[in-house]
């Protein structure tokens, strides 16, 4: 698969289990025609593969809107939605992350995409832009793909 983009960028874990920490960790991402890789640089090593999302499985790419203060080094989030779960990404500035979203909106564009999704962010039980407390309740704007 042809590689379309590469770069460092920061994550939010995903939080798949109720027991899940909460944590933000730097990864090199690599977007290709099939997948969106990240894995941890290791000096001197190869680098070590810590997820994998399939191009096709993914419902919504887009910006996160949000007056809280991000708790990382990189300040501008964007959200991938893919198999119910919500993959916070935070680029360095906005250029960047305007690159990765517009890649990965065109890589996504003839799946079959969710019709509204959340322009904030899911926190501490409920979602900051229309106050709904189920993580996989409906989207509260349309999205744009
Ligand atoms: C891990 O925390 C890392 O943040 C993982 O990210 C993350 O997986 C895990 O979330 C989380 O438990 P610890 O390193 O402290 O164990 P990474 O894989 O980039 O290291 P995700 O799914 O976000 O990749 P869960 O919810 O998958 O366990
Ligand atoms: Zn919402």
């Amino acid at each position: 698969p042809r590689v379309i983009l590469k770069g460092t960028l920061i994550k939010k874990s995903q939080q798949k289990k109720r027991t899940s920490p909460c944590n933000y960790k730097e990864r090199f991402f690599v977007l290709d025609t099939q997948d969106l890789k990240y894995s941890e640089r290791r000096p001197g090593r190869k680098p070590m593969q810590k997820g994998c999302i399939e191009l096709s499985r993914i419902k919504c790419v887009e910006i996160v809107c949000s007056d809280l203060p991000i708790p990382c080094d990189y300040k501008y989030p964007f959200q991938v939605f893919h198999n119910n779960y919500y993959l916070y990404i935070f680029a360095p500035d906005n250029d960047c992350r305007l690159r990765w979203v517009r890649a990965l909106k065109e890589e996504t564009k003839s799946n079959d995409l969710a019709t509204k999704y959340h322009p904030n962010f899911w926190t501490d039980g409920k979602w900051r832009c229309c106050q709904q407390t189920g993580k996989l309740a409906t989207g509260c704007h349309l999205y744009d793909p």
